[in-house]
């Protein structure tokens, strides 16, 4: 923080180049990009409701759910501004069923990888709720100089050089880390640019937030059930009932969770066996995020970031912020399995 005015993203990624991963200052090029990418997608958002670009694409994306027209816009605009510099060989994307290879001499030289979820929490564009972009960036680790192959994107979370969410709510806030720390700038619209405003973000070790949703009830497993109850249950020792949020917009519901101390659940279900967010495109990155800033993340039995990813468009189980109410919630997921 200078004096007399907060810092930028920009100046802060030029001070920091040095603590991160490689430090040859093509990641924070990457994260330029991102920014820049950012800007004109929140620019999008902002005027959705008064401009002819809400509604259905015609087209269902790879998990065949609705796709609405700014989730192609933010795609589109992502991936057209990491093609258009020489960072990135390759991006894999929630709305697109494969990879996309950047083939072409200056990309194959590139080393870093790109996992985006262009447009989380989409669905809630057309009522004026939070939603958010979700990014993951990994070194390749097949050979430079060659195109990019599946392997580059099937590593796991453990493996990321740095990952961030820009979350377009009542302020645009771009939230970031390269393993040193997490970090939250907001958009001043005044001068269209980043400002560090949330230095070092933190998951207070306790929280009083749940979040879930409940009307899957019937669905959960009985240790979430239990858990739950545990949630409503009178305890003025440890401040309960703590108090049910759920926006349904990962992004917001884990920001909020983070400043706040909460957890975020989405478990599985008798409808969705693995559970519904995807383990490249939304929770690595979340998880990267939530232990740099001291939280926890897990499936409910293992770390997230230890997984081994199998296939694109995996699905996993997600338990994810503040340290001691995850470690709750695992508690009554193993009494469960031990019964
Ligand atoms: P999306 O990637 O299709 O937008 O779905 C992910 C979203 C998350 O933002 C949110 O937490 C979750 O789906 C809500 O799901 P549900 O409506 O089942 O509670
Ligand atoms: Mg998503």
């Amino acid at each position: 923080m200078r004096a007399d005015r907060p810092t930028t993203l920009g100046e802060f990624l030029v001070e920091n180049q040095e603590k991160f991963p490689y430090a040859t200052g093509e990641l924070s090029q990457l994260l330029s990009s991102i920014r820049l990418a950012a800007k004109v997608v929140n620019r999008e958002i902002n005027k959705a409701g008064l401009a002819d670009i809400l509604g259905m694409a015609g087209s269902d994306n790879v998990q065949g759910e609705h796709q609405m027209k700014l989730d192609v816009f933010a795609n589109d605009t992502f991936i057209r501004t990491l093609r258009s510099m020489g960072e990135v060989c390759g991006v894999a994307s929630e709305e697109l069923e494969d990879f996309i290879v950047f083939d072409d001499e200056l990309h194959n030289e590139s080393k870093y990888v790109v996992l985006i979820d262009p447009l989380d929490g989409s669905s809630n564009v057309d009522v004026n709720v939070s939603i958010g972009t979700i990014f993951s960036i990994y070194r390749r680790i097949s050979a430079i100089g060659s195109p990019v192959v599946l392997e580059d994107f099937l590593q796991s979370g453990d493996e990321q050089v740095a990952a961030g969410y820009v979350i377009y709510g009542s302020s645009t806030m771009l939230v970031f880390t390269t393993g040193h720390g997490v970090n939250g700038f907001t958009l001043d619209p005044s001068i269209g640019t980043f400002c560090l405003s949330h230095p070092n973000m933190r998951f207070p070790e306790q929280g009083q937030i749940y979040s879930i949703n409940e009307g899957n009830y019937v669905h959960f497993p009985i240790g979430v059930k239990r858990y739950l109850k545990f949630c409503q249950e009178l305890d003025p020792a440890s401040n309960r009932p703590y108090t049910s949020r759920y926006i349904g917009s990962l992004v917001s519901d884990l920001h909020r969770n983070m400043i706040k101390g909460g957890i975020y659940i989405y478990p599985t279900g008798t409808t969705s066996p693995k559970g519904k967010l995807r383990l490249l495109y939304e929770c690595n990155p979340l998880s990267f995020i939530v232990e740099q800033a001291g939280g926890r993340a897990t499936d409910g039995f293992e770390r997230i970031l230890s997984l081994k990813p199998t296939e694109l468009h995996q699905r996993v189980p997600y338990f994810a912020g503040s340290t001691q109410m995850v470690l709750e919630a695992e508690s009554f997921l193993r009494s469960e399995n031990d019964e």
